[in-house]
């Protein structure tokens, strides 16, 4: 299969998507650039592993409760070159994977992007407050990092090459449902070349567990607020991850002809 020469794995977490999860992955499948998905079953709904069984997708276990414990095991148990985060709950678009990896051409890191008006579908559970939230919380890291442009910190759907993942992986701390802007941070910090881009996102099938209501939405927010200064504050005075910082300061380019004439990522 192979994009480029490189091998491409799809890592799905799972807790409450019985119903989505055998079509999402049977989607990634059909792009024909996909060479493993793995589902990572966070005690899921009771019939989940039927489903995936269904497919041919490699499901592992996870017993720690929470998004990012999740999705950290299926990073984990992932072979591929190239690995791409989603969610089953029929919210994003897998031929939106030829999107994030036609910026793979040129970046280490493609973070998707839900907040872009004319991407959000009708019933896609991205109201007013949900979009100018993510849309807030993106630009304070923006601006902290002096990074190029965010609009979200939410987005599951995101590629990252097999060199940040393995730089990044022993740095990870968050368990929970804020583990996405950890990682925007340390790839950040790593000086890896990352960029988003906007991706569909839809009515989801199921019920939400995570930004279902406003109290669990503004929770989180100010959770990833938290985690955001904290992390900052604390590499602005030597602390947190320094092993990491600036270790992919252009070393990683992907095709370094094409890339010749590129102006320096901000971080040189
Ligand atoms: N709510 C919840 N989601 C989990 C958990 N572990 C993994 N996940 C996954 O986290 C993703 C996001 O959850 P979801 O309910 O869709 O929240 P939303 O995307 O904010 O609407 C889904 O793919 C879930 O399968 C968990 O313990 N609780
Ligand atoms: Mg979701």
């Amino acid at each position: 299969m192979m994009w480029h020469g490189k091998t491409l794995s799809v890592v799905l977490p799972t807790y409450n998507e019985k119903d989505s999860i055998r079509a999402c992955i049977n989607q990634f499948f059909a792009t024909g650039v996909v060479d493993e998905v793995i589902v990572c079953n966070n005690n899921a709904a009771d019939g989940t592993s039927t489903e995936v069984a269904a497919t041919a997708a490699r499901e592992v276990f996870e017993e720690r409760q929470g998004y990012g414990w999740s999705l950290r095991k299926a990073m984990q148990e992932a072979s591929g070159d190239l690995i791409v985060l989603c969610e089953p709950d029929g919210t994003f678009e897998p031929l939106d994977i030829f999107k994030l990896l036609a910026y793979a051409q040129d970046f280490d890191v493609v973070f998707g992007s839900r907040t872009n008006s004319q991407m959000i579908w009708t019933g896609a559970n991205m109201g007013w407050f949900l979009k100018w939230g993510n849309w807030a919380v993106a630009k304070y890291m923006e601006f902290l990092f002096n990074s190029n442009s965010f609009t979200d910190v939410g987005c599951t759907m995101r590629l990252i090459g097999r060199p940040v993942l393995e730089a990044i992986t022993p740095h990870f701390t968050i368990g929970d449902s804020y583990f996405g802007p950890e990682v925007m941070m340390l790839c950040l910090w790593s000086g890896a070349r990352c960029i988003e881009i906007p991706v569909n996102y839809r009515e989801r099938v199921g019920e939400s567990m995570v930004t279902g209501d406003l109290y669990k939405a503004l929770r989180l927010g100010t959770q990833m607020i938290g985690l955001i200064t904290t992390f900052r504050v604390m590499t602005w005075f030597g602390m947190g991850p320094r092993t990491l910082r600036g270790v992919f300061n252009g070393q990683t380019r992907v095709n370094e002809t094409h890339l010749k004439n590129m102006p320096p990522s901000s971080s040189e």
